[in-house]
């Protein structure tokens, strides 16, 4: 399914006035409004190719009806959603869910959606059919030799697929780990998987980075071999300059504080990518900013600020990717609204005064930082993420138009109710 850019003017045209007010108002308040829409609109971010459809968790999963069947549905799902947000014009693939069986054309299909290839993920996590050897008790931390090389091996063709569709990074995240004391020696574990992750590195092409992605628990209740951003930084330091650690925002112990980890791995140049989603207990892969909008806008507002201490380009350096799983509700809804809570706080990130808030942590003028922090989060910033969405094309209320468009309901008419799309 296809909405024309026509359409998309059409809605906007009737939202127009409206929002004309609204950011006239908002841009009155802001000094650098056109610098601030320049950000905004450069800005993008992966969707991975497995949350287009209905995630389920392990007590069941309820169809949503139309989600893609392959590979070739999921891009088109996916153009229709940059075609609204103008702001996720690059898709992340899982493998082995998603090969590409005919790069060619897929290649040609992105390009003409106006999508890139980002971060290619590796899957050890898993046992495949046909698959020779289990990851049972690990993958790249396995006491047998030949497990290892078999998980080394999978990456290395997974280097080679993203190779030919113009990806250049890879991220691993690894489940190994134990569920007992007593199952694992730590030390012979991390060595056996830096080991592994070095024969991994190896194969990387020069402008390519990896990306050790870091996670507390669960499928392992014990011990995770990449638990935190420690040990991922560990890592990263000894494979070498190309090795970055990916921070997962679900992937925490409760209340850990995650702006601190996140300005610190900025000021090491080791921060490689974000995994966007959102979470009361866990891993709940819940849709951006729906829970905890403030943390979100506090990590932005490190990585806003760590990222100009650098003079990074805010839409280049880093992979921004959302990591969400959909269970109630329709995934493409789901992704904008996440999108949409990503660029806001991103949005209010760039609002923070810096020099009023560098002169009041100077003069511990506690109170005057939290006003000034608070001052930008509480801004209503939606009429300016909204304008920088018009000015690049993309719908006023995307929400609104794929609603009116009927979207979940054609689709369920090409693809059927029932199919399921692969992936988490
Ligand atoms: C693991 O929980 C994770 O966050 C990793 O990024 C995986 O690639 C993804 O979810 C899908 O399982
Ligand atoms: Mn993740």
């Amino acid at each position: 399914m296809h909405i024309e850019k026509n359409k998309i003017a059409q809605y906007n045209s009737a939202l127009s006035k409206q929002h004309q007010q609204r950011f006239k108002f908002l841009s009155g308040e802001i000094d650098n409004v056109e610098a601030v829409l320049q950000k905004l609109r450069r800005f993008q971010i992966a969707i991975p190719s497995w949350a287009l459809g209905s995630g389920g968790t392990r007590f069941g999963r309820f169809s949503i009806g139309g989600e893609p069947r392959n590979l070739e549905e999921k891009i088109q799902d996916l153009g229709l959603l940059h075609a609204l947000s103008k702001n996720s014009g690059a898709i992340s693939l899982h493998i082995p869910w998603d090969i590409p069986e005919n790069t060619k054309h897929i290649k040609k299909l992105t390009a003409e959606l106006d999508l890139k290839f980002d971060a290619m993920n590796s899957n050890t996590f898993q046992d495949q059919p046909n698959q020779k050897l289990s990851y049972k008790f690990g993958s790249m931390q396995h006491v047998n030799k030949a497990v290892r090389k078999q998980a080394v091996e999978h990456n290395k063709d997974v280097i080679k697929y993203g190779i030919e569709l113009g990806s250049k990074s890879l991220t691993v995240w690894l489940s190994d780990g134990s569920c007992f004391p007593g199952q694992l020696n730590f030390r012979n574990a991390f060595q056996n998987t830096l080991e592994s992750l070095r024969e991994v590195y190896a194969a990387l092409p020069k402008d390519w980075k990896l990306f050790v992605e870091y996670k507390a628990f669960e499928p392992n209740f014990y011990s995770t071999t990449v638990g935190d951003w420690g040990q991922s930084l560990l890592y990263a330091n000894k494979l070498g300059e190309k090795a970055y650690t990916l921070v997962d925002l679900g992937h925490h112990l409760p209340n850990a504080n995650i702006e601190q980890i996140v300005s610190l791995l900025l000021m090491e140049g080791k921060l490689g990518g974000f995994h966007f989603n959102d979470s009361k207990y866990g891993d709940d892969d819940l849709t951006v900013g729906s829970i905890k909008p403030y943390q979100l806008f506090l990590i932005f507002n490190e990585l806003v600020e760590g990222m100009d201490a650098k003079k990074m380009d805010h839409a280049k350096e880093l992979a921004w990717m959302i990591d969400a799983s959909h269970n109630v509700k329709d995934p493409l809804e789901d992704l904008l609204q996440s999108i949409e809570a990503i660029m806001i706080a991103y949005a209010q990130a760039l609002l923070v005064d810096r020099r009023k808030l560098t002169e009041a942590q100077n003069n511990n003028d506690v109170v005057l930082a939290q006003e000034i922090l608070q001052s930008s989060f509480r801004t209503d910033v939606r009429a300016l993420v909204a304008e920088a969405r018009l000015k690049n094309g993309g719908a006023l209320d995307p929400i609104n138009v794929f609603r009116k468009e009927k979207v979940r309901k054609n689709l369920i008419k090409q693809r059927g109710f029932k199919n399921v799309a692969t992936g988490l």
